[in-house]
């Protein structure tokens, strides 16, 4: 594509925009309405909702440092499983809520009714009381893309326990440290996972895990491929066992709108993980706001987001507001190249989907295999397609505009966060026209602002560029991190007091349109994947034969951002071809496959300042293989260590 076409601004068709829930005028008038009054705004927005006892109170926040504190709706009570199951029977028991396509295309697909969620709920919720669990305590849940990962993340709401969802490609240390932070109660894990044909050891992952805590946590077993698995007598549980003997009914736990729904684990650009925690009510009511709007969903569509339940979008758009909607959401286990490359497309027209909402490294992997595997399908169901995971590049929007929407869909760039709980800037299909690569204008009750980095002043022009920060409170947003509120306001509000840092740098064009350039701080973004390079630093330092490591991103044209590791041996160690493909092995080992470093460069130093400090400007200036322009190396403790990490660099491409 070329750079006028980048420019160029996609408006929906007639059709579209005759059907849509909102048109140009109702987005102008609506946003500038929720901006100005956010309390009568969301105070309506919050009846998407069955109460049990009504709020009266909309909104007391406040980002003022020291004083972080975030309430919505908060003298309301609510059960957020009613609210994604329950109320929907009197006239949707038979309607299906979960499609579930298995990895293996050979597997029939099933169609859960919201009457079998329900009812499946039910019992995995009884299941957990009869292992102890109760209002506030802590599931973590270690699953394949199984509908009893929606059962179980449905039956803790029903019951008011917190789930944790850690995503199946983490090692058991992660996985141990996660169960370790939240204190969890229960791990519900399943004895393998089928993806692309393989089998990752969930169970055996789990054993090792739970060797780091404590002995108490029980272990429940979802047998999901029947493959051999060591079993502890006491500890272990047959979840499906269970389930079959549970009643399908369980009271709703009545629980208050700031009660935590759920923790997810997110990276962050120090330290351990952080554990973003999502309350009740204010988050129910983003995700079903969102999911309606900015998908433009229409009771009866089939709605598809790719994403695993492990990160937030599958929290968000798979489960919760799809199903607060009373929708018909699509969980895939498998991956989009097994058996062949064009499976996303098989699965499109064999559910005819309706909305498809994927990751740009996901189209760019299949872009680089060929458009033919996306023409043999009949696509036409579609009716609108959604990015997400990092900002798309114009060749993979062409690419998935032209030969997935055929030229018809409009594309949603959905900006937003773990933190965010939802979309926060977004094309609103049939209202704003899209610019490719731009996440466009901001969601009802958002209101971004553009920072100056150096000094932190707001940048009112409208075209300018800087930092992204959000100046006010919306319902979706993280109330803390878990067992650390100080943490949570130096990591997001005391960069630039009194407003939510969002970690990433920002353009806004003439026409007002936000384009996000990425991350500004010492996370990456890898196939959509967030990995604070620290994390994968204090991984490769565990080694035994590393003395010191830095980790920068680098461009990588499938996975957005690659990894690119500065390592340090050990006097006396020789850096051998062998030992590269053991830190490899480690780092997977330690945090798990996606945060393998896809180079590893021997660096007898490291460029530091006086002060101890190493410049991680210049390592990502080398790992751009852009090493003309390295700014100031005056500070440089030895400035000489540069010329060694150019001659040597790795990325010559
Ligand atoms: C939902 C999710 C958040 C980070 C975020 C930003 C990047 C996400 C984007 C995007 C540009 C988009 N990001 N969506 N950048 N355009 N449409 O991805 O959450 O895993 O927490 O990542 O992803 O850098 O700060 P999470």
């Amino acid at each position: 594509m070329d750079h006028a076409q980048a420019n160029a601004v996609y408006t929906a068709s007639a059709d579209f925009i005759a059907q849509a829930h909102v048109d140009a005028a109702g987005y102008e008038r609506m946003y500038a309405a929720s901006v100005a009054d956010p309390e009568a705004f969301w105070g309506e927005q919050g009846k998407r909702l069955d109460w049990i006892k009504p709020y009266t109170k909309v909104k007391n926040t406040n980002f003022r440092p020291g004083e972080v504190s975030i309430k919505w709706f908060e003298d309301g009570t609510l059960n957020i499983a009613w609210n994604c199951i329950d109320r929907h029977l009197a006239t949707r028991a038979k309607q299906t809520a979960i499609i579930w396509e298995p990895d293996d295309p050979n597997v029939p697909a099933q169609h859960i009714s919201y009457q079998e969620l329900h009812d499946n709920v039910c019992r995995m919720a009884n299941v957990l009381v009869s292992q102890g669990v109760r209002k506030g305590d802590r599931v973590v849940m270690y699953l394949p893309m199984i509908p009893e990962a929606a059962y179980a993340m449905l039956a803790c709401a029903r019951i008011g326990a917190i789930h944790s969802v850690v995503f199946a490609g983490f090692s058991p240390d992660a996985l141990a440290n996660r169960i370790n932070d939240c204190q969890a109660k229960v791990v519900i894990t399943a004895d393998t996972a089928p993806r692309g044909g393989r089998r990752t050891p969930l169970k055996s992952n789990t054993d090792a895990a739970l060797l780091h805590c404590s002995d108490r946590v029980r272990c429940l077993v979802v047998k999901h491929t029947g493959d051999q698995i060591h079993w502890m007598d006491g500890r272990d549980v047959d979840v499906k066992e269970l389930m079959r003997h549970a009643s399908p009914d369980c009271p709703i736990e009545e629980v208050n709108a700031e009660d935590p729904l759920f923790i997810l684990y997110t990276s962050g650009s120090t330290g351990k993980p952080k554990g973003v925690v999502h309350t009740s009510g204010g988050y129910l009511t983003y995700a079903a706001m969102t999911h309606q709007m900015t998908f433009d969903y229409h009771d009866g569509d089939v709605f598809w987001c790719t994403a695993d339940v492990g990160w937030v979008t599958g929290h968000s758009y798979i489960v919760y507001g799809p199903l607060a909607n009373g929708a018909t959401t699509l969980m895939f286990e498998g991956v989009p190249t097994y058996p062949d490359a064009g499976r996303f497309w098989a699965v499109c027209e064999k559910h005819k989907v309706n909305q498809f909402y994927t990751a740009p490294t996901a189209i760019r992997s299949l872009m680089g295999l060929g458009p033919e595997w996306v023409d043999k399908y009949d696509l036409s169901s579609l009716k609108l397609l959604g990015s997400v995971g990092e900002p798309i590049n114009p060749e993979a929007w062409s690419w998935y505009n032209t030969h997935v929407g055929k030229g018809r869909c409009p594309i949603v760039d959905t900006f937003w966060q773990t933190e965010t709980g939802g979309h926060m800037i977004t094309p609103l299909p049939g209202a704003i026209p899209v610019k490719p690569g731009a996440a466009s204008k901001p969601f009802f009750g958002v209101k971004p602002v553009i920072l100056d980095p150096t000094d932190g002043h707001e940048l009112h022009e409208t075209a300018t560029e800087g930092v992204l920060c959000i100046a006010d409170s919306w319902p979706g947003q993280m109330r803390t991190l878990w067992g650390d509120h100080e943490r949570f306001e130096e990591a997001y509000f005391s960069q630039y007091k009194g407003y939510y840092f969002t970690g990433d740098g920002c353009r806004r064009d003439a026409d007002g349109y936000y384009w996000v350039t990425g991350r500004v701080d010492d996370v990456i973004n890898v196939s959509g994947h967030r990995m604070g390079t620290a994390e994968v630093e204090s991984a490769l330092v565990a080694h035994a034969q590393v003395a010191e490591a830095a980790v920068v991103g680098y461009p990588h044209d499938i996975k957005g951002q690659g990894i690119y590791a500065y390592v340090t041996l050990m006097n006396g160690v020789q850096p051998t071809e062998e030992l590269r493909k053991d830190l490899v092995k480690w780092v997977r080992t330690e945090i798990g496959p996606i945060a393998s470093p896809d180079v590893i460069q021997w660096a007898p130093g490291l460029p530091k300042t006086r002060s101890g400090k190493i410049m991680r400007r210049i390592l990502r200036k080398i790992a751009e293989n852009d090493f003309g322009s390295l700014g100031d190396t005056t500070t440089l403790a030895d400035p000489s260590v540069v010329d060694d990490l150019i001659a040597n660099r790795k990325n010559r491409g």
